[in-house]
């Protein structure tokens, strides 16, 4: 798919049998056709869609480095150009049912009737206003800023709230930041609740109960099997997460006193060090297990050296190119956003795009000189390997294997900057110590494992809200309610239905789905741990570095040039042997910290170290 993180996901596919689980499709199938024809009918799909992928994708990244009403405009007639025609090509598809099929077409037929991640409808009044619509709930989240009231008339943008959030220790800055980003989307709501109904009406267009049944069946299975397979995963892992979080709280509630401590056990959610809770990873200071410092502080070692934004994305290419992957094209250098303009309002959450699907890989990113943005880049470099990858596939298997595998391939890259890589890249001068194993369990566990809750429940949210489960008359309070029951944290304040608080999160109104993260937190150890296999890796997964290693690159390669061309349990026995997703490989990773968390645990709230 064109752009990782994107305003209207358009391709992202699947399975072979998808389609057949939708619903009764509005518009009845014309004549019998014949493979030959179906096949020519695939060509010349692919062609258009390609076309109007990459006009559209041009007109968006220029909405996003240049927020302006044209060019929100300009975006929203592009995507509409694509989901008018994608939805034409779905329904024609519909001529080859029941037709016997070579295996490869009847899989591009069902990528096809899956190709859109936001449907509309037919009505092309109703096609424009959604995509006016999307466009400027992307943009209002990119041009947010929060300016309080009072004689200096400062105002934030997420990024200096968000290092707010990460740097300051004093409970009311914390809360004046949470509050204040929190206080962008209630404007967006009226707007998200029409968003939601059109995209639905476009959704049964296609056949589809709602939205969320279209997203849910890209997984080469029955969309219920893979909300069970959701399920099974959360509960693996649920465990763990509850160990961290009991140990978490205890020790902000050590460091904050009553601001911390609540009687029913949740956590507030403006104490984490980040501005959604997340990821924890800005509070390992607080939590730090004693006698087990790692030594170092990556964003520290980042401005010792004075490396520059560039230099930072050089790093992630290096990794790369380590692993036997071509570097990246002089295009990408030229024409990617590497920092945030001072003249003009971008979207800065990150994401990775491949214009025209084959040289034009591009970041867009407003990048600091952090160890949290070190990681990202590699996230999103996994991303525009992924794409280069197969970018040589037909159109329609341009893709990953399943959405999970796009987000997980650069934090599987991002799981061997060890501190032994960071000794070899000469970015720490000292090898990991010895006795610091659980100081680096517990900084990696603040960054994924206090995640997956998160990453699980913001689509818990959209998919009921999408299937009506959940009325918009309660679209806040069942938010929290899910915050609650998932990741066990509070709202600092007192919140109404006047607020909007899904929409203060870029997936939301970017409308990009986001289980896909919850996959990725869980299939990037068993990446790993197939990728430190094939590279012989022997000691604790945690120690493990594929850096520079041909055998872990080859099988890497391999994996990413398959695509989207086979269901994604063939993709994922190429890399790991295995074909289910499977979290005992996060737990495998985590398990002396799990042992050390559930001592601690046991230990009065009180005692002291
Ligand atoms: O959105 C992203 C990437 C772009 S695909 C920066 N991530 C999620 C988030 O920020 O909420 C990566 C981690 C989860
Ligand atoms: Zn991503």
């Amino acid at each position: 798919m064109k752009r990782y993180s994107l305003l209207i996901g358009v391709l992202a596919a699947v399975g072979v049998a998808a389609a057949a689980y939708a619903v009764q499709a509005q518009k009845a199938p014309a004549a019998k056709a014949t493979p030959a024809e179906a096949r020519a009918f695939l060509t010349r799909a692919q062609a258009r869609l390609l076309e109007l992928w990459a006009k559209a994708d041009r007109a968006s990244w220029v909405q996003s480095t240049y927020i302006t009403d044209d060019t929100e405009q300009i975006a929203a007639e592009a995507q509409k150009d694509v989901i008018a025609a994608a939805t034409d090509l779905a329904l024609d598809a519909r001529r080859f049912d029941g037709l016997k099929l070579p295996a490869d077409t009847a899989r591009k037929l069902e990528l096809l009737k899956l190709a859109l991640t936001l449907p509309a409808p037919a009505d092309p009044r109703k096609q424009a206003e959604l995509t006016r619509i999307a466009a400027s709930l992307e943009g209002d989240y990119g041009k947010g800023k929060y300016c309080p009231e009072g004689p200096q008339g400062k105002c934030y943008s997420l990024n200096d709230l968000e290092n707010i959030m990460a740097q300051s220790r004093d409970p009311d800055q914390l809360l004046m930041a949470w509050r204040g980003w929190h206080s962008i989307s209630p404007p967006m709501r009226q707007r998200y609740q029409r968003f939601v109904e059109l995209a639905n009406e476009g959704a049964r267009t296609l056949g589809f109960a709602d939205m969320g049944a279209l997203w849910r069946s890209k997984y080469d299975m029955p969309p219920e099997q893979f909300s069970a397979e959701v399920e099974r995963l959360w509960q693996q892992v649920r465990p763990l997460y509850e160990a961290l979080h009991t140990y978490v709280r205890a020790r902000l509630i050590r460091k904050y006193g009553k601001a911390a401590e609540r009687p029913d056990g949740l956590i507030p959610a403006h104490l984490l060090g980040n501005m959604w809770a997340q990821q924890w990873d800005n509070i390992y200071p607080l939590v730090e297990p004693p006698g087990s410092a790692t030594g170092y502080d990556l964003t520290e070692l980042l401005k010792a050296k004075n490396v520059t934004p560039l230099e930072m994305v050089r790093y992630g290419e290096r990794f790369f190119t380590s692993l036997g992957f071509d570097p990246l094209p002089k295009g990408f250098w030229e024409r990617s956003m590497f920092t945030k303009p001072r003249d003009r309002d971008v979207v800065c959450h990150a994401s990775a795009w491949d214009v025209d699907q084959v040289e034009d890989l591009r970041l867009k990113m407003c990048i600091e000189i952090k160890g949290e943005d070190l990681v990202t880049i590699h996230h999103e470099l996994g991303h525009n390997f992924y794409q280069r990858a197969y970018s040589t596939l037909p159109p329609l298997y341009r893709d990953s294997a399943n959405d999970g595998f796009h987000e997980a391939i650069g934090d599987t890259i991002a799981l061997s900057v060890t501190p032994a890589y960071l000794n070899k890249i000469g970015l720490l001068a000292q090898a990991p110590k010895e006795g610091s194993e659980l100081g680096e369990l517990m900084m990696r566990a603040l960054d994924k494992v206090a995640f997956l809750p998160f990453g699980l429940l913001i689509d818990q949210w959209r998919w009921k809200v999408f299937s009506g489960q959940i009325k918009p008359a309660d679209y806040n309070k069942t938010w929290w309610e899910l915050r609650k029951k998932y990741q066990g944290v509070a709202p600092p304040l007192e919140r109404s239905e006047a607020d909007f608080d899904p929409g203060a999160k870029y997936h939301v109104p970017a409308n990009v789905p986001y289980t896909r993260y919850f996959l990725a937190d869980i299939l990037q150890f068993q990446f790993h741990r197939g990728l430190c296999r094939a590279a012989g890796h022997q000691g604790p997964l945690h120690r493990c570095s594929i850096y520079a290693n041909a055998a872990a690159g080859a099988k890497l390669r391999q994996v990413l040039e398959m695509g989207k061309s086979q269901p994604w349990p063939e993709a994922l026995k190429a890399l790991t042997g295995e074909d289910r997703m499977d979290a005992t490989a996060i737990l495998d990773y985590f398990a002396p910290l799990k042992k050390w968390l559930d001592e601690q645990n046991r230990r009065p709230v009180t005692s002291d170290k």
